[in-house]
């Protein structure tokens, strides 16, 4: 067994991370993640960490759970692979996609599998587009996605995002991607009636389609409440409005469902909360609670129809699409789901609890404002709350509150200086409780470092 340093060494040497300045990372060397049980990760020195992103926003079940390890067992054993290409199939990958289906609800039929949230981002851009040139509209292409959206890594997944320091590597995005001002309330207008801003933010889709021209638009594409982006929880009246206008023009609606979808939200999927009716939704992450790579697209009757019944080949599709231990490893994750009831608990229990001890918050001298959303959960570090200053960004508030959670045994993100968490959905209350007394401890700590430098009065 190698030393934590030596291992450290080697992955300095020889494993180039997502996301990550090595330079910077080699000095220090990375965390090395050695075990897991229900919320929690331990490291390679034997520290005890709570791990509230469960992993990246997927854990959904919790860590641990043998059922998935023998789901996926005896699938390698009775086939560990087989393609869904030249007219065969597998029974796990009909099974699931019969099941999302009917979790999905009457407006769905299908689903089209992939690995990854990117790969499933990158199919729903070919599919929209061959749904228009299929009806003989080949002119609807331009896709309206949202500044400060993640929908992915690829090219197709980046271009849709609305990250921009993404789209300054690599040449993008790509064309016909077009992008609108995300709502996020407290940061854009906190003053304004709440409702009344996700009416005038929905309405900016409609300035976009009109700017565009509603001919040359397939589709809108939004994450129900932005994860990657800094949880940022629209208005109620948000996403109705952008179904209605939507309607108007005749534009397909896709909703992101890769960290809303399968009981983050309370819901199976987070636009059965908020309100709309997508034409397509994208799921990965916690399908499989993140134990096995999976993703797809759930297909509204509408597409699937002309798709179906006019679309010909469609000629796309994966290696993994449909895997059978993939779909095997999924069956069993939504069989704990609805078995231990952890959506309703999500609903009806959790993420009240949650909401309640989250917004306890704001009584931080730090935190502007702090509101979660079943079991996701956002805050803003405010220099002056009162009078809505956020801190300089080069001082790298939310960084600094990050470490301080590293070394307190807490993962909690940090998105510029919004501090964020989404803990797997089988925390307890008592749980949440001891959460809730990191997060607290942890920005007490970031208030006594920021006055020791300083930036903030006592
Ligand atoms: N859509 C959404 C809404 C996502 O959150 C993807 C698509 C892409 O999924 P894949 O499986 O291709 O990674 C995601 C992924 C972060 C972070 O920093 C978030 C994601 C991925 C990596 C980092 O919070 N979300």
């Amino acid at each position: 067994m190698k030393t934590t340093k030596e291992i450290q060494a080697i992955d300095s040497a020889h494993y180039l991370h997502p996301f990550t300045d090595h330079k910077s990372l080699a000095e220090k060397g990375a965390r090395i993640i050695t075990k897991s049980e229900g919320i929690y990760i331990w490291d390679s020195h034997g520290e005890k960490i709570l791990d509230a992103m469960s992993g990246l926003w997927c854990v959904n079940i919790g860590y641990g759970r043998q059922k998935l390890v023998d789901a996926a067992a005896k699938q390698m054993q009775e086939l560990p692979y087989y393609n869904s290409f030249f007219q065969t199939t597998n029974v796990p990958a009909v099974k699931l996609a019969e099941r999302i289906v009917k979790l999905a609800g009457d407006n769905y039929s299908h689903v089209f599998f992939s690995s990854s949230g990117s790969e499933s981002n990158d199919t729903n851009i070919r599919m929209v587009r061959h749904y228009w040139a299929t009806l003989g509209q080949p002119e609807r292409k331009v896709i309206i996605s949202r500044k400060n959206a993640y929908h992915g890594s690829t090219m197709a997944g980046a271009s849709l995002g609305g990250m921009s320091y993404m789209h300054e590597q690599g040449g993008l995005p790509i064309p016909d991607i077009v992008h609108i001002e995300q709502p996020y309330h407290y940061g854009l207008a906190p003053t304004q009636d709440k409702d009344a801003f996700g009416i005038e933010a929905a309405g900016w889709l409609e300035q976009k389609i009109l700017e565009v021209g509603p001919e040359k638009i397939a589709a809108f594409i939004g994450e129900p409440v932005q994860g990657a982006g800094g949880v940022i929880i629209p208005p109620k009246t948000y996403w109705p409005e952008i179904q209605r206008i939507c309607d108007k023009y005749n534009i397909l609606l896709i909703c992101d469902e890769v960290i809303c979808g399968f009981g983050r939200l309370g819901y199976w999927f987070g636009s059965q909360l908020l309100g709309c009716k997508p034409d397509l939704m994208t799921f990965a992450k916690g399908v499989t609670s993140g134990y096995i790579p999976l993703g797809g697209v759930v297909i509204g009757k509408k597409v699937a129809k002309v798709l179906i019944e006019q679309g010909g080949d469609f000629n796309h599709g994966y290696t993994y699409s449909g895997h059978p231990v993939a779909c095997a490893v999924a069956l069993a994750n939504i069989d704990i789901l609805e078995h231990e009831g952890l959506v309703d608990n999500v609903r009806n229990e959790t993420g009240p609890y949650l909401a309640q001890r989250f917004a306890e918050l704001t009584h931080h001298p730090l935190v502007g404002n702090a509101e979660s959303c079943g079991l996701v959960a956002g805050l803003a570090l405010m220099k002056d709350k009162a009078k809505h200053i956020a801190f300089d960004e080069l001082l790298g508030v939310g960084m600094m509150c990050r470490n301080h959670c590293f070394s307190n045994g807490l993962i909690m993100r940090a998105v510029g200086d919004r501090m964020i968490i989404a803990p797997p959905l089988v925390i307890t209350k008592a749980q949440i409780d001891d959460m809730m007394h990191l997060i607290n401890k942890c920005l007490d700590a970031t208030l006594d470092e920021l006055q020791a430098l300083g930036l903030m009065h006592a």
